[in-house]
């Protein structure tokens, strides 16, 4: 614990300021990944949207002597380090953890919101990791690489957000008519969508196009692309 102030202080303290600006000596969490990782950019939103501080360790499991193995068994980012030196890892952990350092929750409380919360963001998931999925597959030499490998990925991308355009839902925010992990989870994933696999999705789902388009505009979305991804966004859709 720093100067013997309880976390929830710490954090308080720290709402002030914004991640973007100098950071003080008073960092309370370490965030380790790179910038053009969905998951890594998911935290690095959740801790935006809660204005928390964070110090920002810009490091790929793929690098040459990189720090991520020693921290992930899994050698996989994101990694957070708490202030009081615990290391957690996977955005799923580390967002559940952000969510409760500041009163004001991206997790809904009550059971049926939270489910339904939940749920959204568990699709929003399995889209990036099909988009993932496909795009390392897709990157494998001509020989090598399994076109049905990569159309059942994009089957399962095209289910989703045929889904996601069905399902009941609010017009701004998908559940509770606030900004929650639902609209954090499936806004990033049709944003990487539009980043590593480009196609017109927006003309069949024109209803979820104007949803994504609103929460854009959020700072924590604006100020978190990383590179390459803006020629995606600027794109005509
Ligand atoms: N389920 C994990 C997935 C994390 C993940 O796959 N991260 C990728 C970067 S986009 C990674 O570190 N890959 C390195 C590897 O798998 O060796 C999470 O949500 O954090």
């Amino acid at each position: 614990m720093l100067s013997g102030l309880s976390q929830q202080q710490l954090v308080r303290r720290q709402c002030l300021c914004g991640p973007g600006r100098r950071l003080s000596r008073e960092v309370i969490v370490k965030l380790y990944g790179h910038a053009t990782s969905p998951y890594v950019r998911k935290v690095r939103i959740a801790l935006r949207e809660k204005n928390i501080r964070f110090e920002w360790i810009q490091e790929s499991p793929h690098d040459a002597g990189n720090r991520i193995v020693a921290l992930n068994p899994l050698g996989k980012v994101p990694v957070l380090e708490t202030d009081d030196g615990r290391v957690l890892f996977d955005s799923a952990l580390l967002i559940e953890y952000i969510d409760t350092l500041t009163p004001e929750r991206l997790i809904p409380a009550g059971p049926s919101e939270r489910l339904q919360a939940l749920l959204w963001n568990t699709l929003g998931i399995g889209v990036v990791d099909a988009t993932v999925a496909r795009l390392l597959e897709d990157r494998r030499p001509a020989a090598e690489k399994s076109r049905d490998f990569i159309v059942r990925q994009e089957d399962k991308i095209a289910r989703a957000l045929a889904w996601a355009d069905k399902a009941d839902r609010g017009d701004a925010y998908l559940v509770a008519e606030r900004f929650s992990i639902a609209d954090l989870g499936l806004a990033l994933a049709l944003e990487y969508i539009d980043f590593r696999y480009p196609h017109d999705w927006r003309s069949k789902h024109p209803r979820l196009a104007r949803w994504l388009a609103g929460i854009s505009t959020r700072g924590s979305f604006a100020e978190t692309v990383p590179p390459g991804m803006e020629k995606a966004l600027d794109a005509p859709h």
